[in-house]
C-alpha cells in the first residue's frame, strides 16, 4: 500500500507544539560492537501536541540515532538541530495532518530518516490516540505476542561472555546474537555453540567490520549452524555482500544496508541477502517499516525487527511492529532491564517464558516523575 495511504481513514491533527526532549540514560552494563562501547545513552524524545477531534492530545517517539555517528551519519545532535531548523517548521506549518502525511511533507529534505522517524512516530501516535485505535492494529499485527531475542556485545574474555549468555538463557530468551569483529569471531561463537549446545537459536552480527575478501574467512561459521550473518560488510557494499552471500551457506542478513523498502527490492534482487533486519528509525519510519515488510513478504525473505537500545516508547512500538506475519525469525526485543536500571515507562517490557506481550494499546504510559529526573533539555516549538 502506497505510504500516504496508511493512514487516510484516520482524522488527521493539527499540530500545536513539537518538543524536544533530550534524557540521560546509563546502561547497566557497557555495550561493545564492532564501532565502538556505549556506557550510557543520550536520547532524544519528541513529545507533540495536537488538535484532535475531541480536543487537545499527545503523541510520544523515540529518536533511534546514538550519540555519535558511528552505526549511521545520524546523530543526536545533529537530530535535534536537522528537527529544530527543517523538518519540525515544515510539520507545524502543514495544516491537519497525520502520520501517513510525514514523509511527504518531509521529502524535500534528503535522508536524515531517523529524525524524520522520530517525528512520524509521534505524529503516529497522538493520531492514534485520537481516533482510539491501537498500534499493533493499525499496524496489522498477528500475535498477541512475540519470541524475545538478546544482542549480546564484544566482552573482554570468552569466559565473560559465556557467563553473560548463560545469565541470558536463564532469563528465557530464546535466541541469542553475538557481536563480532576480526579478531573475536571464529572462538567465541565457537566457544558458545559447544557450552550450551546445537539447539540454541544463534546469530552474529559484524556491524559493517569486514570485507570483500573475508567470504572464504566468514564461510567457517557454517560449521556453527546459525541463523544467519548480520551486515558483514559496509553499507553501500551490496555487490559485495552478493559476493560474499555465493561463498557462504548461512544466510547472510542486510541491517545498515535496508534504508528504505527499495534498497530493500534492491539487495534482494541482487542475491545480496535473503533475510532482512527491520529497523524503523533506519527507514525513515514505521510506515516505511510496514513496506520494507510486506516487499520483503512479497518475495518471501523473512524478516525480523532490530532493536537500536530503545527505552520502553521505542521498544513498544517495535514489539507491535514485530507481531506482523512475515516477522518470522525473533527479533532483538529484550527487555527494558536488558539496558536500563530503570526504564522512563510505567510498564516495562517484560519477558515472560521467552516471549513479549503485544501493547493492546498504544504500548506505553511515560513514567513523568522519572522522565524528568532524567530529563538534560527540553525544547518546544510552536505553530505561529
Ligand atoms: O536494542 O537490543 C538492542 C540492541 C540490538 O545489537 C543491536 N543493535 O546493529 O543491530 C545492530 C545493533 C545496533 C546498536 S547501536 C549501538
Ligand atoms: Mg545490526
Amino acid at each position: 500500500m502506497p505510504l500516504a495511504n496508511r493512514t487516510h481513514h484516520l482524522r488527521p491533527l493539527h499540530l500545536r507544539s513539537i518538543e524536544l526532549r533530550r534524557i540521560a540514560l546509563p546502561l547497566v552494563s557497557p555495550f561493545r560492537t564492532s564501532f565502538g562501547t556505549e556506557t550510557a545513552r543520550d536520547i532524544l524524545l519528541i513529545r507533540v501536541r495536537a488538535d484532535g477531534p475531541n480536543g487537545l492530545v499527545e503523541g510520544w517517539g523515540e529518536c533511534t540515532a546514538g550519540n555519535d555517528p558511528l552505526y549511521s551519519s545520524e546523530y543526536v545532535a545533529g537530530c535535534q538541530h536537522v528537527i529544530e531548523h527543517h523538518l519540525a517548521p515544515r510539520l507545524l506549518g502543514a495544516g491537519a495532518i497525520g502520520g501517513g502525511d510525514v514523509s511527504t511533507i518531509l521529502e524535500p529534505v534528503k535522508d536524515h530518516r531517523m529524525s524524520k522517524g522520530a517525528l512520524e512516530a509521534a505524529i503516529l501516535n497522538a493520531q492514534l490516540s485520537a481516533n482510539d485505535v491501537a498500534l499493533a492494529d493499525f499496524f496489522g499485527s498477528t500475535r498477541g505476542r512475540v519470541p524475545s531475542g538478546v544482542s549480546v556485545g564484544i566482552m573482554d574474555s570468552v569466559d565473560q561472555l559465556v557467563r553473560t549468555v548463560g545469565g541470558y538463557l536463564d532469563d528465557g530468551y530464546v535466541r541469542i546474537k553475538l557481536k563480532i569483529e576480526p579478531g573475536w569471531d571464529l572462538e567465541p561463537v565457537g566457544t558458545i555453540r559447544r557450552t550450551f549446545g546445537d539447539h540454541v537459536p544463534l546469530q552474529v552480527d559484524a556491524n559493517t567490520a569486514y570485507t570483500r575478501d573475508d567470504g572464504p574467512h566468514l564461510a567457517r561459521f557454517d560449521q556453527f549452524g546459525l541463523l544467519l550473518i548480520e551486515q558483514p560488510l559496509p553499507e553501500d557494499d551490496v555487490t559485495g555482500h552478493a559476493i560474499i552471500a555465493s561463498q557462504v551457506e548461512t544466510p547472510i542478513c542486510l541491517d545498515e544496508s535496508i534504508v528504505s523498502a527499495k534498497a530493500a527490492v534492491d539487495a534482494i534482487e541482487r542475491g545480496a541477502c535473503s533475510i532482512v533486519n527491520i529497523k524503523a528509525g533506519r527507514v525513515g519510519g514505521y510506515l516505511e517499516a510496514l513496506d520494507v515488510h510486506d516487499v520483503c513478504a512479497a518475495r518471501g525473505v523473512p524478516v525480523w525487527c532490530g532493536g537500536m537500545l530503545e527505552t520502553g516508547i521505542g521498544r513498544a512500538m517495535n514489539v507491535a511492529l514485530a507481531s506482523l506475519p512475515n516477522f518470522i525469525l525473533t527479533g532483538d526485543v529484550s527487555a527494558s532491564e536488558r539496558f536500563w536500571a530503570r526504564d522512563v515507562v510505567t510498564d516495562p517490557i517484560r519477558i515472560v517464558d521467552g516471549h513479549v506481550t503485544v501493547p493492546a494499546d498504544g504500548g506505553f504510559e511515560i513514567d513523568h516523575e522519572f522522565l524528568n529526573s532524567v530529563t538534560t533539555s527540553t525544547v518546544v516549538l510552536s505553530d505561529s
